[in-house]
Parts: C-alpha cells; sequence; structure tokens
C-alpha cells in the first residue's frame, strides 16, 4: 500500500481498467446466470441505504419496517401474509437458515436432510456446517424429486425434507403438494427452495400458466427461500427466507447483549439494509402486473429458444417448465458444444444431471441475443 493517497478520478479510471474485462449481463453474452442486469429503480433504492445496519435495527427503525412490510408482500406472493423472516444474501444463506431451524427444532443426536439429487449445492454446506446427514432422493423420469424414494429415505433421524421449485439446472418443480402430505403425516420439517422460482411460478400462474401449487397454501411448507437477487431483479446480494411460525426463527435466536435488539436468528451479524430498500422498492414499482410481464417475457423467449435448438438439431433434455433450456447432442460432447459456443462469445454453462448445455432464460437476454444464439448454434 502506498504513503499518500491516489486522486480519485485516477482511482476511478484504475477500477474502470479492471471492470473492462468483467462481462456484463446487458451484452445479452451471459447465458449461464441466475442473476441479471439489477432493475435502475432498485439500484437508486439500494444507494440510498448504504448505511444502514439491520443487524442493529434499533438504530435503523425506517429500514426494519421496510423490512417488515418486504417480508409481507413476499409471502402474500408465496400464499401466507403473516410469515416471519428477513432479506439476508441470497438463496445459500437462506437454505443455511432454514436448515440450522429444522435442525434445532428436534432433538435428535443424528440429524439427517433429505434432498432431491437435483437440489443446489447450498444443502452440501448447510449440512457440512451444521453437522447434518445429506440424504439424496432420486429423481423420476422428469427429473422432479421422487416420491418413494423420499419415503424410504425417511428415518426418525430425518429433520427436514427439502422440495426445489425450480431447479438450478433444469427449472423443475418438485412434487411439493405431495411433500407436504408426506411431511404432514410424518411431522417433518418441510422446505422450499424457491430461490429461483418464487420470483416467477406465482407471477406466470397469474397469467394462466398451469404450474403446481408450491407456497404457504400448502399446510405441510414450514419455510421458503426466495431470491430477490435472481428474478427480483434486485442488485447482489439479496436473498430472502420466510417461516411460517416465528418459532422457527426463534429456535435459533442467538443472545446480542449490547446491540438494539436482544436477540438475532441470521447467520451474519451486520447485514446491509441497502438490499431490503432494493426488494421493497422493486415490488412497490413493478407491481404484480410488472412482474408478471418480466417472467412471461421469459417464458416466451425460452420457447422460440428450445424450438430453435431443436431445430439446430439437438436434443431438449426436457420441456421447460420454468425459463431454463438444457439440452445436448448425440454427435459431440456437451464440453465440445460449450467449447465452440464459447469461441463465438458467449458464456454458457453445464448442467452435471444430466449433463448438458444450460441456459437460463434471464430479463437481460433479449430476443435479438438468442436469435443470434440460435443462429450461431446452428453454425457450430
Ligand atoms: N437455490 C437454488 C435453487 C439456486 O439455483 C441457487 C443458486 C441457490 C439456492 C443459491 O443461491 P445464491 O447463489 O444466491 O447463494 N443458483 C445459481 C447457480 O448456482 C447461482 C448463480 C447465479 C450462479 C449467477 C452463477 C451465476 O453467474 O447456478
Amino acid at each position: 500500500m502506498q504513503d499518500k493517497g491516489i486522486p480519485k478520478e485516477q482511482i476511478y479510471q484504475m477500477l474502470r481498467k479492471y471492470k473492462n474485462n468483467d462481462l456484463t449481463h446487458r451484452s445479452g453474452k451471459i447465458l449461464g446466470s441466475m442473476c441479471t442486469c439489477p432493475d435502475p429503480v432498485g439500484v437508486k433504492a439500494y444507494s440510498m441505504f448504504l448505511e444502514s445496519n439491520l443487524g442493529d435495527p434499533g438504530l435503523f427503525p425506517g429500514t426494519k419496517a421496510l423490512e417488515n412490510e418486504v417480508i409481507a408482500m413476499l409471502g402474500e406472493i408465496l400464499g401466507k401474509k403473516d410469515v416471519h423472516g428477513h432479506i439476508i444474501t441470497g438463496g445459500t444463506e437462506a437454505n443455511l437458515m432454514a436448515m440450522r431451524a429444522a435442525r434445532n427444532l428436534c432433538n435428535v443426536k443424528d440429524p439427517e436432510i433429505i434432498v432431491p439429487k437435483s437440489a443446489h449445492f447450498s444443502f452440501k454446506k448447510a449440512a457440512d456446517m451444521l453437522c447434518l446427514d445429506l440424504k439424496v432422493a432420486d429423481l423420476d423420469e422428469d427429473y422432479k424429486m421422487d416420491l418413494a424414494s423420499v419415503e424410504n429415505l425417511i428415518s426418525p433421524n430425518t429433520v427436514s425434507v427439502v422440495g426445489v421449485a425450480g431447479t438450478t439446472e433444469l427449472g423443475k418443480i418438485d412434487p411439493i403438494s405431495d411433500l407436504s402430505n408426506i411431511c404432514l403425516e410424518n411431522d417433518i420439517y418441510l422446505h422450499v427452495d424457491a430461490a429461483f422460482g418464487g420470483y416467477s411460478i406465482p407471477f406466470l400462474k397469474d397469467v394462466g400458466y398451469d404450474l403446481p401449487e408450491f407456497d404457504f397454501s400448502l399446510p405441510g411448507v414450514s419455510s421458503i427461500t426466495i431470491d430477490p437477487h435472481k428474478m427480483g431483479l434486485a442488485p447482489i446480494p439479496t436473498g430472502g427466507i420466510l417461516f411460517r411460525e416465528r418459532k422457527f426463527l426463534e429456535v435459533m435466536a442467538i443472545e446480542t447483549p449490547y446491540l438494539t435488539e436482544d436477540l438475532q436468528s441470521t447467520v451474519v451479524g451486520t447485514r446491509t439494509g441497502a438490499a431490503t430498500a432494493a426488494t421493497w422498492a422493486l415490488l412497490k414499482y413493478l407491481g404484480r402486473g410488472g412482474y408478471q410481464e418480466v417472467s412471461r417475457k421469459c417464458m416466451e423467449i425460452t420457447y422460440i429458444l428450445a424450438e430453435g435448438v431443436e431445430k439446430a438439431g439437438f436434443e431438449l433434455i426436457t420441456h421447460p417448465e420454468l425459463n431454463i433450456v438444457a439440452f445436448r447432442s448425440s454427435e459431440i460432447s456437451v464440453e465440445e458444444i460449450a467449447r465452440k459456443l464459447e469461441n463465438k462469445g458467449w458464456a454458457v454453462s453445464l448442467a452435471s444431471y444430466p449433463k448438458a448445455i444450460r441456459i437460463i432464460v434471464m430479463p437481460h437476454l433479449k430476443l435479438e441475443h438468442i436469435e443470434a444464439f440460435i443462429n450461431d448454434l446452428n453454425h457450430i
């Protein structure tokens, strides 16, 4: 570190040089990301609350009121207005909190959780950090959690079953309604990871898409992860965790002797209020109608992409249920396809099960990008 400070204009110039090495969502080249260009209204709201710390909410009662309103709005979207929860850093932290609540609720010596083979890797982190034994349920022929497999894995040590509404690799929605029944019958905590689907399934249902129930309207659902920084268009890092009952937060509350709150249930202490402000602003600004449009447009482009992929001679892994298209070829490996697409400037990602090229049709992908992509796909 140099002794004397550098003039700010020079600093900004230096930063721009680094930034120029980054890809941007706006370029339309990022095809494998669940994040997107944050909406400017959310960015402005975020920047207005940079000094707000929800880890010490007594100092920021305005931001705390915003968080309460956001949680109620997200609860309303997910079938229950009087839910309890927090705006946090993202899906990983949300899943970690849910698993911690589930574990703490049960007093078992060797706790186990049951997740589908399609679950996000954050559950492996949660299992490691919380000393949980991870039991992996098989998928059915449509890549959704297999119910017979779940029932076989249930044991007296099961503290939670996890279903996913919008899987990371294929965008599939697990049979949450059946999981809800199974969990009610066995008195097991059911967590729904809707980090991706939470901000789209309800809105797509509004506009006529035939998608299954997955939220608190199902009585067995105990908690839901929903990420504003994915389909919610909020800046990174913004995640959400919602619990059906306050006691799920209370079982993991830690005393905080010198803060303006007595108890804290979140993983992090100092916690930005900016994410809450951005989420609040976007929910108010876009409204239900705005989010319906966002999801509807993504789905329309998803279908165009799926059709283009098939016409180009590739095999779709599955009919897209949400805005993810996954495909492979009988002639060349997915690694080879990815390499060729990367040479043409596309940043694609690979699904692991089954192996496939995976494209997430996020709001930054416009029709012209997808048309250019299909054109390149035809010529690899
Ligand atoms: N749950 C689900 C269903 C997810 O898909 C993800 C992340 C998480 C939880 C974890 O969320 P956080 O990453 O917010 O903690 N899904 C994406 C993935 O792993 C995240 C992502 C986003 C990856 C943008 C790359 C990228 O460029 O694929």
